[in-house]
């Protein structure tokens, strides 16, 4: 008993790993493991630390919801405001399929930010135990825990550019647009039939950290539980064909391009949360039906050859 009850909680923690793709609190709710999946009680809160952000979309997030903060991360002053910004020491603790975590990623790597990579195991997040921020991506910059995706890319292209006007409406919309709608697609899009779960959790599981048996436990349970927690999280977010609004809301973002991206000739911020939360789907099938169904894939390779290598620090100063 005491053995399957650890191997349910392994495998609801292999619902985070899913979390990579499913961030609403449905999944905790409703999940059938719900108990181990809810983990946003756990987390003591580090409020100087943490952001708005959270708040702002709406609760999505629990972790961040109830807590208080009135001015966004962009508005508060950076300890270190230098217009030739360099940090030293990036590292991001991430699970490798996180939209999130990607969405972080396509911000260091447009920006050409060397960064040291911890792929955090998402059975006992073991990497991330000295912090008590109980998500991915936490970033850290030469010794400060940035978490929150939007809020960590707010901050550093602050930092990068002390001196920019803020943030114009239009780029704000379409990001919390990412956090408030686009994200929520993902899910019942990835895990829409048996064989596309699997086929989600089969990256999942080869890309993430996991042990053997940890493998083989989070692909097939895994898959199986996201298959029916996908279900529930259409219902959440009012979504009746989940191709249908994955599909829309690629034509949607198509329609508000502004020649080559949404900042015009050069991506900006809006750009790179777009193309950040659809990577890790891009080889999967509802990233291929889309990119065969829609307009987006020109903007998407666009994208893709603006970025620029993954450099990493500790191979660098290695
Ligand atoms: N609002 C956060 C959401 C982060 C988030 O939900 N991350 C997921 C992975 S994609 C997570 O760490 N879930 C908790 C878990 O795995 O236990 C952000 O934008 O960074």
């Amino acid at each position: 008993m005491a053995t399957t009850m650890r191997n349910l909680r392994r495998l609801a923690a292999t619902g985070r790993a899913a979390a990579s793709f499913s961030t609403s609190t449905i999944v905790r709710r409703h999940s059938i493991l719900p108990r181990a999946l809810y983990t946003a009680s756990s987390y003591a809160p580090q409020p100087h630390r943490f952001s708005s952000h959270d708040r702002i979309t709406g609760g999505r997030s629990c972790v961040g919801c109830n807590l208080s903060f009135s001015t966004a991360a962009a508005t508060e002053l950076p300890p270190q405001s230098d217009k030739n910004y360099v940090p030293n020491d990036v590292v991001l603790y991430q699970y490798q399929a996180c939209p999130f975590c990607n969405k972080v990623k396509a911000f260091l790597e447009y920006y050409d930010i060397p960064y040291k990579i911890v792929e955090v195991n998402p059975m006992n997040k073991k990497e991330i135990k000295w912090s008590d921020y109980r998500k991915v991506p936490i970033l850290m910059v030469d010794g400060e825990q940035m978490v929150n995706s939007s809020d960590i890319i707010d901050k550093m292209h602050q930092r990068m550019h002390p001196d920019s006007v803020s943030e114009d409406a239009e780029t704000q919309k379409w990001r919390r647009w990412v956090d408030d709608h686009l994200v929520h697609v993902l899910s019942p899009n990835i895990y829409r039939s048996p064989s596309e779960a699997l086929e989600s959790f089969d990256y999942i599981t080869t890309k993430g950290n996991f042990s053997f048996t940890e493998r083989l436990v989070a692909k097939y349970g895994g898959a199986a539980a996201m298959y029916f927690v996908s279900k529930k999280l259409k219902k959440r977010h009012n979504i009746t064909d989940e191709r249908k609004a994955l599909y829309e809301a690629a034509e949607t973002w198509v329609n508000a391009l502004n020649g080559r991206h949404l900042g015009g000739s050069e991506p900006n911020l809006a750009d790179l949360s777009v193309f950040g939360v659809l990577r890790p789907i891009r080889e999967l099938k509802s990233g291929k039906d889309m990119v065969e169904n829609t307009r987006i894939g020109e903007w998407f390779t666009r994208m893709e050859s603006q970025m620029k290598p993954h450099r990493d620090t500790a191979l660098q100063s290695s």
